[in-house]
């Protein structure tokens, strides 16, 4: 089996003991050194703090890991060169003895096959604002229409598209709840704009609807839970507009194109609200893992 399963991880799922997946792409490249490594273990240890067992999913010198220790989850953090990875980068990436931190798609992969049923991350791809002229669409969204897996997100990255991204979510039928809201969260602010129509308020609703998807079968996709960042955290709706229209001005400015637009946005972000971004998405990617560990803990004892 080309997939190393750490020790701790593998002894909890045996035992039925709640875990969660957390991606590494975040990591590697959707936050600043020093503060990524910082925020890494920090997420692992929220996970822990609701009483499961954090499983940081990457790919190391070509074998893909679910479940690092400190040294590995340094290498994701530090190493210059780790690539991003997104699930068609997967078998490339294990012939080539290549490093990588993976995104959504990958992660939701590698955990749904190790036996992980619930992952944390901060805001999921999607359809990108220009997809008429660059036909870019996270790679997130199709894989979540085959992978049978809960993923708790603070919505879509609002650098995105985001009635075209819920849209999509539709037509490939994945599920989506709002976390004690009927609003779909917007990432860095704590309402998209748009609805949801349905809406969980606890850890054990979910499992009864993550229990719900595998009485009635049909294909395995997964359960997104969409959890707003407290408003209080968010970051103001005004400097979110104005930044974020400068951000994707330079975008195109500068030729960003693929796998490099959503870093290139986020950094963009983060450098002109000096920081305050920042301190958005880590609110919550925070309230995200903290969920995720409630409802991992609901789905075991079920
Ligand atoms: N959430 C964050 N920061 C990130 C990402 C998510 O708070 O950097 C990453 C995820 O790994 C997601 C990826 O899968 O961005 C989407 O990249 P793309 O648009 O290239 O598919
Ligand atoms: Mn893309």
């Amino acid at each position: 089996m080309v997939l190393m399963v750490s020790e701790e991880v593998r002894e909890a799922l045996d035992a039925g003991r709640p875990v969660v997946a957390l991606e590494s792409t975040i990591i590697a490249h959707g936050l600043p050194r020093p503060r990524n490594l910082q925020v890494a273990l920090e997420l692992e240890a929220a996970v822990r703090g609701e009483g499961a067992v954090p499983a940081t999913i990457a790919v190391l010198d070509g074998r893909p890991r679910v479940g690092l220790d400190k040294g590995q989850l340094e290498r994701v953090a530090n190493e210059d060169g780790i690539r991003k990875l997104g699930h068609r980068d997967l078998p490339l990436a294990v012939a080539a003895g290549a490093s990588g931190a993976t995104t959504v798609s990958a992660t939701a992969h590698l955990a749904a096959l190790a036996g992980v049923r619930v992952f944390a991350t901060g805001g999921l791809g999607g359809v990108h604002r220009q997809w008429t002229v660059t036909q870019d669409e996270s790679a997130d969204l199709g894989l979540l229409a085959r992978t049978r897996i809960t993923v708790v997100c603070a919505g879509v990255k609002s650098i995105l598209d985001v009635p075209a991204t819920l849209q999509r979510l539709e037509t490939l039928g994945v599920a989506v709840a709002g976390y004690g809201t009927d609003r779909f969260p917007g990432f860095y602010l704590s309402d998209s704009g748009h609805p949801v129509d349905w809406r969980l308020d606890t850890p054990e609703q979910v499992a009864e609807v993550m229990r719900a998807q595998d009485a009635l079968g049909g294909g395995g996709s997964a359960l997104i839970v969409a959890n707003p960042v407290p408003e209080a955290e968010q970051l103001d709706p005004e400097v979110h507009a104005r930044v974020l229209e400068d951000a994707l001005r330079a975008c195109d400015e500068q030729g960003v194109t693929g796998q490099g637009v959503t870093p290139f946005l986020l950094d963009h972000l983060v450098r002109h609200t000096d920081g305050a971004s920042l301190s958005a998405n880590l609110a919550a990617v925070r309230g995200n893992v903290r969920l995720a560990g409630r409802i991992a803990a609901a789905w075991a004892g079920a």
